[in-house]
C-alpha cells in the first residue's frame, strides 16, 4: 500500500473455467466455437476468447465489408498495372476516387467512379448492418442501448461526409476518396475550398468535444487506476459506500477542483462529449457549401475574424472569382 502500487501496468489475471455467458434461448447456436484462454490477452483484458455471437446480421455485414476492402484494393491495385510490390509500397498513397463533378448524382462507369460508388454501397450496408447487430445483441442480453446510439453519431458523421452532403450539393464527386493519404487530402483541400473550417462554429465545438473526450478519459481512467488498490473499478458497487475507493476518488477532485461527478454521471459525461464530437461535426460539414460557402468571409461578417488590413485588396471568394465576379 504504498507508492510502488501504482497500476499503470500492474494487471490481474484471473483464470477460471471458460464461461458462455448468460443462457441465450433459441439464438443459443450463434454463439460460435469454445472459448479459449489466452495469456497475452488477459494483459491488455478478459483472459477468456470467445464464444463470439455470429448471427446473420453479422455474417450479412462481415460480407459487405469484405466486398467493399476487396472492390477498394483491387482498383487500387490496378491502378500500379498489378504490380503487387508497387501494390504494398504505394498503398497508403494509393485511392479510389468518387466520380468527377460531371457526372452529378447519375450513375457513372465503372472506371469512373462506378467502383467508388459500389464500394461506398457495401461499406455503408457493413456499417448499418453492424450496428443493427450492436443494438439487438444488446436488447438481447437486456442492456440499455447506448453503445448503439454513441456508434450512430460516428455513422452519422460518416453519412454526411459521403451520402447526405453529396446529394444535397447534386454530385457524388463531393464525397470522400477511398485511401490512406488520399482521404487526408481531401479533408485539407475541403477546408482550403469553403475558407479555411477552423471559422466554422461547429468544427470548433467537434474539436471541444474531441479534446474534452481525450481530458475525460484520462480523468476518469487516472482516477480509477489511482483507487484501484481500494477496489475501485467495482465502481457501481461502491456508489453509495463511505470510506471507500469511490468516496477517495470524489473527494480528490472536490479537493482539487471543488467539484466531482460521481461514479456513475462520469460515464455521462464520456458518452456525451464523445456522441457530440461527430454530431456538432456532422452538423458543421452540412452545412458547408450548402448553406455557407466561405467560413472565413462568414466569421468576418459575424465580427469572429477580423477582415484583412486595407492594403490589401478587398477580399472575394476566390469560388466567386472563378465566377467573374470582381473584388
Ligand atoms: C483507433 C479504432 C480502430 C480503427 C482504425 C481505423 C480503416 C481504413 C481502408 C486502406 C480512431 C481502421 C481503418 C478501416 C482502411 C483502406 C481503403 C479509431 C480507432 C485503426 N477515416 N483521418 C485515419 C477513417 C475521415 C483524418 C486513420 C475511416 C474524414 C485525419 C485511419 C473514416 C476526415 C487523420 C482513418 C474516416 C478524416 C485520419 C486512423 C470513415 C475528417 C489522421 C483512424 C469511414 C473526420 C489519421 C493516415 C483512427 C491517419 C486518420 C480511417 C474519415 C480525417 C486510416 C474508416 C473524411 C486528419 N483515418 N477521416 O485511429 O493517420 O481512428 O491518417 O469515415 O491523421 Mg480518417
Ligand atoms: C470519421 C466518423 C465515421 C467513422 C465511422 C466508423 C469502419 C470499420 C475497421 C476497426 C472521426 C467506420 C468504421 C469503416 C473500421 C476496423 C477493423 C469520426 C469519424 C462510422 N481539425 N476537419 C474534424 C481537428 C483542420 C476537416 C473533427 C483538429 C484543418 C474536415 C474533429 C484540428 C482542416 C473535417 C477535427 C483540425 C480540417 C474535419 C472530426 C487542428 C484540414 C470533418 C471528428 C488542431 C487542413 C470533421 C466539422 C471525428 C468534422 C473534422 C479536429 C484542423 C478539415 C473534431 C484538432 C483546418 C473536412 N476535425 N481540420 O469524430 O466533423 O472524426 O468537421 O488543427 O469532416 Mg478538422
Amino acid at each position: 500500500m504504498s507508492a510502488e502500487y501504482q497500476n499503470i501496468f500492474t494487471s490481474v489475471q484471473v483464470v477460471a473455467p471458460s464461461y458462455p455467458g448468460v443462457p441465450i434461448g433459441r439464438d443459443e447456436h450463434e454463439r460460435e466455437g469454445p472459448a479459449t484462454h489466452w495469456h497475452l490477452l488477459g494483459r491488455i483484458g478478459d483472459a477468456q476468447l470467445g464464444p463470439i455471437y455470429l448471427g446473420w446480421l453479422g455474417i450479412a455485414s462481415l460480407i459487405c465489408g469484405f466486398i467493399a476492402i476487396e472492390i477498394m484494393g483491387l482498383n487500387m491495385w490496378a491502378s500500379v498495372g498489378w504490380d503487387p510490390v508497387q501494390f504494398v509500397r504505394q498503398l497508403p498513397w494509393l485511392a479510389l476516387e468518387p466520380p468527377p463533378p460531371d457526372y452529378g448524382l447519375s450513375l457513372p462507369p465503372l472506371n469512373q467512379g462506378g467502383w467508388w460508388l459500389m464500394a461506398g454501397f457495401f461499406l455503408t450496408m457493413a456499417i448499418l448492418l453492424w450496428w443493427v447487430r450492436m443494438y439487438r445483441r444488446a436488447r438481447a442480453l437486456g442492456m440499455g442501448t447506448h453503445v448503439a446510439w454513441a456508434f450512430a453519431a460516428a455513422i452519422w458523421l460518416y453519412l454526411v461526409l459521403g451520402f447526405i452532403r453529396p446529394i444535397l450539393m447534386g454530385s457524388w464527386g463531393e464525397a470522400v476518396p477511398f485511401g490512406i493519404f488520399p482521404h487526408l487530402d481531401w479533408t485539407a483541400a475541403f477546408s482550403l475550398r469553403y475558407g479555411n473550417l477552423f471559422y466554422n462554429p461547429f468544427h470548433m465545438l467537434s474539436i471541444a468535444f474531441l479534446y474534452g473526450s481525450t481530458l475525460l478519459f484520462a480523468m476518469h481512467g487516472a482516477t480509477i487506476l489511482a483507487v484501484s488498490r481500494f477496489g475501485g473499478e467495482r465502481e457501481i458497487e461502491q456508489i453509495t459506500d463511505r470510506g471507500t475507493a469511490s468516496e477517495r476518488a470524489a473527494l480528490f477532485w472536490r479537493w482539487t477542483m471543488g467539484f466531482n461527478a460521481t461514479m456513475e454521471s462520469i460515464h455521462r459525461w464520456a458518452w456525451w462529449f464523445a456522441v457530440l464530437c461527430p454530431l456538432t461535426g456532422g452538423i458543421g460539414i452540412l452545412l458547408t457549401g450548402t448553406v455557407v460557402d466561405n467560413w472565413y468571409l462568414w466569421a468576418v461578417k459575424h465580427g469572429v475574424a477580423p477582415m484583412y488590413p486595407a492594403v490589401f485588396q478587398p477580399v472575394v471568394d476566390p469560388a466567386l472569382q472563378l465566377l467573374g465576379v470582381k473584388p
